[in-house]
């Protein structure tokens, strides 16, 4: 492989390193907490897009977001999950990038976001790029960097 220098790297198109949307765990703006809660816990993921049927882009849903709203006064209020639904408690507001946008751009983002949602001009949901993918990149770039000087 030809190894990059730094200026190189950050302009390099994320394509490469993004986890394509039919590997991404993801439900349905539709669908149940408890649906949701479900396959979190299967996944192992903490939080995971929400996507509709013609895959677009609506939000991200979290145990963290879902624990806290069937959360009582004493108590969790399991007895919920089942008829609240996933678009009235996924969180709205966080960072998206493009297909064509740099290294650079979604690395700067990763700082406070654990991954990203790539969505094309048209809203469709493209896939995901994590700190993961960026750390192992990076990685490898620093070790190029101490074996060639
Ligand atoms: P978390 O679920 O909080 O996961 C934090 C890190 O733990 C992940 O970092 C990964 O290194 C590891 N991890 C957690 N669950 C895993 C699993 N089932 N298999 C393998 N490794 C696992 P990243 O890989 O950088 O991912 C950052 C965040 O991106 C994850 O945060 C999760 O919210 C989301 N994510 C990653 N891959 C996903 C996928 N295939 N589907 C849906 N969401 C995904």
């Amino acid at each position: 492989m030809i190894s990059l220098s730094s200026k190189e790297l950050l302009e390099t198109s994320i394509k490469e390193y993004i986890i394509p949307s039919e590997k991404v765990a993801h439900v349905q703006v539709g669908n149940s907490l408890e649906h949701a809660l479900l396959l979190l816990t299967r996944s192992g993921y903490s939080s995971i897009p929400v996507l509709d049927p013609s895959f677009r882009l609506h939000g991200l849903i979290s145990s963290r977001l879902i624990t806290d709203n069937i959360l009582g006064l004493e108590r969790f209020e399991f007895e919920n999950l089942e008829e609240r639904k996933v678009e009235n408690v996924m969180s709205t507001d966080f960072s998206t990038i493009s297909i064509d946008s740099t290294f650079k751009e979604a690395f700067n983002l990763l700082i406070d976001q654990p991954f990203l949602c790539v969505v094309s001009s048209e809203g469709h949901f493209e896939g995901i790029m994590t700190r993961r993918v960026v750390l192992k990149e990076l990685k490898k770039h620093i070790y190029q960097m101490i074996h060639s000087g």
